[in-house]
């Protein structure tokens, strides 16, 4: 592909005339390929772009927008970031599982009430035992945005923990968690997806390793009495809704359009506890969960109530209406639904093959009608190792293939023609080396019935000397994706922390977040109740509250660019301070911090925001607070001094 632009058009001409640039949208299809965007000069020099919406161009000039959000795991950070594609520019982060220092995640009271409520009272107990109120780390993998009837409608963003058994919800209005709950009796959150229809509904999530329901001393080693365990969540109450117990264990979940069925992923049919061990047969499996069965069997009382949740028996041996396990060669990895309803393709791993599975055909698998196989109506070899399936909504689908290093794109049609045994179709379309060992990929709306085939990330594992040499610690490589013409084409690589695993792409139109906080936001309900009992109006009133005589000390004031309310106020070592910070700026953007010398009191007070941490005062002197949002030309202005008597 070449990177000339034969119309004789400078950057000068193209660049700070919107007009113009706007008149040359025709010219949108004449950039793509690496060696255009390999630099921004030259890219620009090429051909500009009418915007990034002109399909095939990754360039998006300065001062315009992204046609995609991209919500991508942290990984091991602990946190989501919000990308926008196709420019790959990383938009904002927002913390979850972890701490973080430039908004006070895990150190703001409200923040630290989200991360510890939704904890098993053994946690919580646990927890107490090492001085903390909840974990301080947290390991994403797959973040899902809520559904109504197959389209996202932008509400919710989910995401798991595997680290610590817990998943979490963040509110897209506002880019911020808003609630976490730990998953009892399972260990491991690993795979996570959301209901589709009628509405998300369920989380379903799946407990990648396998423990007793009872785990003691007693029955630790007892290997008879381990299980797997597959969630469903209340995604509008954060509550556990039900789970089941299965045998293997789960890796990756999906499920249908249909609200019908979910289905999960598993490499250890062996029920092994080494690699070798959990190698060791030839064929695992998927398992298709009946929703309606088990909905019905909770409602009638028929589950077992094992620490609040009711669980009911979908073991192979229970044999029950709830699961079927469809055997599937050689630890399986992702299982990933087709936008158009009608497929579920399940990514093989150790078996250079996908199985293609059809909804339909599970109904009559359930009905004693056909066989687990018969299920399966096609079976495509894509190369060595694959472990994800996306989709462009054409009907091709795009497969990762970890050891080959490359996606593969092939016809679902075409596949299934050549399991019935037509000789003369080959499915695959084109295999696209990536850079390297990629994992998980997904295509723009690929998730959804909106499928639109325009963007593909190839999130890979390994970046080597893709990017210059920072150290034995090398950054991972999300490569974009052109999958909008016959061929893919690659136009971006884009290094990240570890380590995202999974990513979704969603088209800006799905997603709204508000530009100012709404004051009255159950976010700081709490801190309006504890305001109007210690008789402070917040945002008005600036004021140091001490309870009946207490130790306990409220600091309430308020923020306005370029000052706090309060310059200076009084406290006496030994004492619990609460410091509660309004801001009442309106203006967007304006957000301001509050940041305590030498205390650990660091935070985020956005427009229309309170926020409040609470810390003991035990270094008698003076000690500046000041703003750490640049907020004003008099932001450094914005100080003041607590004294410590
Ligand atoms: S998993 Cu990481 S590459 Cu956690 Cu979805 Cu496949
Ligand atoms: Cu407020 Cu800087
Ligand atoms: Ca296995």
């Amino acid at each position: 592909m070449s990177n000339e632009c034969k119309l004789g058009v400078t950057r000068r001409d193209l660049l700070g005339n919107s007009i113009k640039v706007a008149a040359l949208g025709g010219l949108a299809n004449m950039t793509a390929g690496p060696a255009v965007l390999g630099s921004g000069l030259l890219a620009a020099a090429s051909a500009v772009p009418s915007s990034a919406e002109a399909s095939g161009n990754a360039n998006v000039p300065p001062g315009q927008l992204d046609e995609y959000y991209g919500f991508w795991s942290g990984g091991h950070s602990g946190e989501v970031r919000v990308l926008g594609i196709p420019s790959m520019r990383e938009l904002m982060r927002i913390p979850v599982f972890n701490r973080e220092s430039a908004t006070g995640w895990g150190l703001t009271n409200e923040s630290l009430k989200i991360l510890s409520s939704g904890l098993t009272p053994e946690t919580k107990e646990f927890l107490k035992k090492q001085g903390k109120v909840t974990f301080d780390h947290g390991d994403t993998h797959h973040p899902r945005m809520s559904y109504t009837d197959g389209s996202y409608d932008g509400r919710y963003v989910y995401i798991n923990d595997k680290s610590n058994t817990r998943i979490a919800r963040i509110r897209v209005d506002i880019m911020k968690t808003d609630s976490v709950l730990e998953i009892p009796n399972a260990h491991a959150i690993h795979g996570l997806r959301l209901q589709r229809y009628p509405k998300t509904g369920y989380v379903f999530c799946n407990s990648e390793m396998r423990r007793p329901l009872q785990n003691d001393p007693s029955t630790m080693r007892d290997v008879s009495k381990y299980v797997g365990i597959f969630s469903a969540v209340d995604g509008e109450t954060m509550k556990m809704a039900w789970q089941v117990m299965i045998s293997g264990n789960l890796d990756n979940c999906d499920c249908d359009y249909k609200g019908k069925y979910a289905i999960s992923t598993c490499y250890n049919s062996e029920e092994g506890f080494t690699t070798a061990e959990m190698t060791a047969a030839p064929a695992d499996h998927v398992v298709i969960f009946n929703i309606k069965a088990i909905e019905e069997a909770v409602k009638a009382g028929k589950a077992q109530m094992i620490n609040g949740v009711p669980v009911v028996d979908g073991r192979k041996d229970a044999k029950s209406q709830f699961t079927r396990y469809i055997p599937i060669a050689n630890n399986p990895h992702d299982a990933n639904a087709a936008p158009d309803g009608k497929y579920v393709v399940v990514s093989g791993k150790l078996s250079p093959t996908v199985y293609v599975i059809e909804w339909d055909k599970v109904d009559l698998l359930f009905e004693g009608k056909i066989t687990e196989k018969e299920t399966i109506v096609a079976n495509p070899e894509v190369g060595l190792g694959p472990l994800h399936t996306t989709y462009d909504g054409r009907g091709n689908a795009y497969t990762s293939v970890f050891l080959d290093s490359q996606i593969v794109k092939w016809n679902i049609a075409d596949a299934i023609k050549q399991y019935q045994g037509d000789k003369s179709v080959n499915p695959i379309r084109q295999k696209l080396d990536v850079h390297y060992q990629v994992g998980h990929t997904n295509a723009s709306m690929a998730e959804t019935k909106d499928a639109d085939g325009k963007w593909l990330v190839a999130l890979c594992k390994f970046s080597k000397d893709r990017f210059l040499n920072v150290g034995p610690l090398k950054p991972e490589n999300d490569q974009l994706i052109d999958i909008s013409g016959d061929e893919m084409k690659l136009v971006h690589d884009g290094p990240t922390f570890p380590e995202p695993h999974d990513a979704i792409i969603v088209h800006k139109s799905k997603v709204n977040p508000v530009e100012v906080y709404n004051k009255n936001d159950p976010l700081f309900a709490d801190l309006y109740a504890m305001a109007k009992k210690d008789g402070v109006e917040l945002g008005k009133d600036s004021k140091v509250v001490r309870e009946d005589k207490s130790n306990k000390v409220r600091v309430y004031m308020v923020s306005h660019a370029p000052t706090f309310s309060m310059t200076e106020f009084n406290v006496k070592r030994g004492d619990e301070v609460t410091i509660i910070v309004t801001n009442v700026d309106e203006v967007v953007d304006l957000t301001h911090g509050l940041t305590v010398v030498g205390h650990n009191v660091c935070f985020e007070v956005g427009p229309q925001a309170t926020a409040s941490a609470t810390f003991k005062a035990d270094r008698p002197g003076v000690w500046y607070y000041y703003c750490q949002w640049f907020c004003h030309a008099l932001h450094m202005e914005m100080q003041g001094r607590m004294f410590v008597e």
